[in-house]
């Protein structure tokens, strides 16, 4: 069987994480190095490695997990706006290769980003 991700990890609770959020599909826990003062991860249960990993049949998966980035954000008091990301390989910066959306807020972002 292939090795587990940090995220399986963390998920199946061999690794500490501050879970906010979780349900059938997805677990939410903070980010370990946050980029804003709200920064969490909202990461699949299913191990998809990248985007680019998706298939037509995860298009419901996905859509859920924006919806439950915006009740996240709701829940943090995100009132002022938020970004939500997903990084998708090298150029992107993707570090963990297990499907994440990351939302942050808390302070004001620029655009273009870095
Ligand atoms: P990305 O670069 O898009 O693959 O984002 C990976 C994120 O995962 C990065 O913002 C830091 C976070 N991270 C890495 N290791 C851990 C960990 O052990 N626990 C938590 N909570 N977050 C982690």
């Amino acid at each position: 069987m292939a090795e587990k991700t940090l995220f399986q990890k963390i998920i199946d609770r061999e690794i500490p994480s501050d879970i906010v959020f979780e349900d059938e599909q997805c677990v939410a826990f903070r980010d370990v190095n946050p980029q804003a003062p709200t920064h969490i991860l909202i990461v699949p249960r299913k191990p998809i490695p990248t985007l680019d990993d998706l298939t037509e049949d995860d298009g419901p998966l996905v859509g859920h997990l924006f919806l439950v980035a915006k009740q996240i954000a709701a829940a943090e008091g995100l009132d002022d706006g938020y970004r939500t990301v997903f990084n998708c390989g090298k150029n992107a910066q993707q570090s963990v290769f297990h499907l994440h959306l990351h939302l942050l807020g808390g302070r004001s972002f620029s655009w273009p980003p870095g």
